[in-house]
This record gives structure tokens, sequence and C-alpha cells, in this order.
């Protein structure tokens, strides 16, 4: 969908947007359906980037502490728990600028991604920047989607982050798509931009062909000694508004209530549902910031009567059979302009 015509939808009045919003849901999606992901940080902190929001770049002092790379072992029993409490995606994250094949720790990440792919569930990684033969490898070794979000708009990344560029993120995703990964791509609201930004950023990923499987919206959590600590939080009705938009322009998308559920009533969480979620991070941790308690998430998704999504490691969407082409390009026409 092109810019205007995200300004348009966007500024609609609420009730017809999310009306909108929630007719185009209905028609794509089992509309009591939610997708239960766990995520796991495999390796915590002490990253080389400069990502302003993040407690886990090594510039800040945020109190989180570097780890190595945990052991297959623990990370194995990790995942099948989180398989046991009706996850059917599991999301292995790491704090690094990116993976270089042949490295030990690519190595590594490859073998436990064989482990964990045994165990029926989607599996996602993010390790940061990847090449053409890192992403092959990745998918060879049964990865299903790969989460590299854009964050922001092109204008605003570089007052966020020094060290990569925008650039260098649709860069990896291209080599995801073409290693034909599933891409899990989207933004964080609350980093001091304008909602011009916000359309921006969809705008970018709904041209994305194929279109992300998976686009997370996260609400900024914001982490103590980061220069991010103190922005004020994300209006909840931009945050519906945000995820409506979301699914209309990309409605095949798993759209995910990412990081900030912390901060949301249940009764904003069930606006958010409404308006088009489909999937929440499931667990009282995220990477390193708070997530409500499964207990609460249980409880929450039985009062509104949503059920957790059926295990689907293929990751089709329900119309999806045979419809989506794989562009060779990884983007439409000639990238969209921004590839
Ligand atoms: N290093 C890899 C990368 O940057 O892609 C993977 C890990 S990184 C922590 C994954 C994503 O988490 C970021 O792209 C960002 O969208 C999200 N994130 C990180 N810190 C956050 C925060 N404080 N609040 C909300 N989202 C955050
Ligand atoms: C995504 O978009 N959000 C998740 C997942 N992908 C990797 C991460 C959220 C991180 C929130 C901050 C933290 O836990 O440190
Ligand atoms: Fe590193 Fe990723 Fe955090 Fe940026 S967002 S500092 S790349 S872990």
């Amino acid at each position: 969908m092109t810019y205007p015509e995200l300004h348009r939808l966007y500024h609609q009045p609420f009730f017809q947007l999310i009306q909108q919003a929630r007719a185009v849901h209905q028609e794509r999606w089992p509309e009591n359906e939610v997708q239960l992901c766990t995520l796991l940080s495999i390796k915590t902190g002490g990253c080389s980037e400069d990502c302003s929001y993040c407690a886990q770049s090594a510039r800040y002092n945020s109190g989180v502490q570097a780890e190595r790379l945990m052991e297959k072992g623990e990370i194995m029993e990790r995942a099948r728990a989180a398989r046991d409490s009706g996850s059917t995606r599991f999301c292995m994250g790491a704090a690094w600028r990116g993976v270089r094949g042949g490295t030990e720790r690519f190595e590594k990440v490859v073998d436990i991604v064989k482990d964990v792919s045994s165990l029926g569930m989607e599996v996602c990684v993010t390790l940061g920047a990847l090449g053409p033969d890192e992403a092959q490898r990745l998918k060879e070794a049964g990865v299903t989607a790969y989460n590299h979000n854009i964050d922001t708009s092109p204008e605003h990344y570089t007052k966020i982050v020094s060290t990569h560029t925008f650039e260098d993120r649709l860069r990896t995703i291209r080599n995801v798509q073409d290693a034909g990964m599933s891409v899990c791509s989207g933004g964080i609201l609350g980093l001091g931009e304008t909602i011009e930004d916000r359309l921006k950023m969809l705008e970018i990923l709904s041209e994305f062909n194929p279109p992300p499987e998976s686009v997370p919206i996260n609400s900024l959590m914001p982490m103590p000694g980061t220069p991010l600590a103190e922005v004020p939080q994300v209006d909840v009705f931009d945050l519906v508004r945000m995820i409506a938009c979301t699914r209309i322009a990309i409605p095949g998308a798993k759209v995910r209530l990412s990081a900030g559920r912390t901060r949301l009533t249940r009764e904003a969480q069930a606006l958010c549902f409404f308006a088009g979620a489909n999937s929440i991070f499931y667990g009282d941790k995220l990477l390193t910031a708070a997530n409500p308690a499964i207990a609460a998430d249980r409880a929450l998704l039985a009062e509104l009567n949503l059920a957790p999504q059926e295990p689907n490691p293929a990751m089709r969407s329900p119309e999806q059979d045979g419809e989506r082409e794989l562009s060779p390009a990884g983007f439409k026409g000639a990238g969209c302009g921004y590839g």
C-alpha cells in the first residue's frame, strides 16, 4: 500500500478503521485464534551496535550483563517446555550485529536449530545481519522464519542507530527471502517518531514481495541506561490504529502484538486483538524485558474466547496455498526503491 493510501486509512474515524480491519481479519483468518510464540535470548548482552532502545548494547549501562551463547541442552529444555505450554513458534534471539559462516558461534547456532526444528514448532531466529550463504545454511538447518525488524522509517532510523543502516537491514531481509525463509519484520512504536514515520515503515513492509509472514508491532519498553529510557508511552489508540492498518495493508501476515503488553490493560489488549492482532509472545520474559505472566495470558485469552493456534510448522496462512509467488528479486519491482 502506498503512503497516501495508508495516510487516508489511518486518519479515518477510529471505529470506521477498526471495523474495516475486523472485516479483513474475519475474511482471512480464523477470528478467534491467537498464535503463542516463546522467545528465548540464547545470547544476551554485549552487542557492538548502538540501537538507542536496546538494553543489550554494550554502549549503555542498562544493567544487562553480557553472557555466553547458551548450551544446546538448556535451549532444548526450554524449547520442549515452550511446546508443552502451547507455543507453536520458538524464537531464539542473539545480541549480535550479525553472523558469519565458519565462525564457531554460527556453526553452534546451526547445530542448535537442527535439533530445535525436530520438535514440530515453527523455528524463528534473530541473529542480526546475514549474508546469502548464512541465510541458505539456516534455511537448510530448519529455520522457518527469520526476524529482522526495520523498526521505523528510513529517515528516523538514522536518529536511532548509527552503527548500521536501514539499507543494511533491507539487504539481510532480501537474503532471507532469497533463501526461502519467511520474513518476520516489523517495528517499534515510541522511539520519538511521528505518525508519518510509522506509516512510512508500514508502506515499506507492505511492499515486500513476498509480504512478510509476520509483522511484530512492538511498543518501546524503556530500558534504564539507554538513550530512550525516558520517552513517553505510546498512546493506546495510536497503537490500535497501527495494528488495524497493518491488518489491512498486509492481510495475510500474522500481526504480532509484541513488546509492551505489560503496560497495556486487558481491555487495551482486547481492542488490539479485535483490530487484527493474532499473535503474542508468551512467557514472563521477552529477551531481557518483562512480559505478562503465562497465567495472566491464559486467563485473558479464555475471557476473550480466543484459542491458541494449532501447530502449523509450514506456516501457511489460510488462503495462502499457491497464492504467493516468490520473486527472485525479493522485493516488488526494483526492490520498491529501498532494497
Ligand atoms: N540483534 C538482532 C537484531 O537487532 O535484529 C536481534 C535481537 S534485537 C533485540 C530484536 C528486536 O527487538 C529489535 O529489532 C527491536 O525491534 C526489538 N527490541 C529491542 N529492544 C526493545 C525495546 N526496548 N522495546 C521494544 N522492542 C525492542
Ligand atoms: C520482536 O519484534 N520483538 C521481540 C522479538 N522480535 C525478538 C523482542 C522484543 C525485545 C524487547 C526488549 C527486551 O526484551 O530486551
Ligand atoms: Fe544489538 Fe540487536 Fe540490540 Fe541493536 S537491537 S543493540 S543489534 S541486540
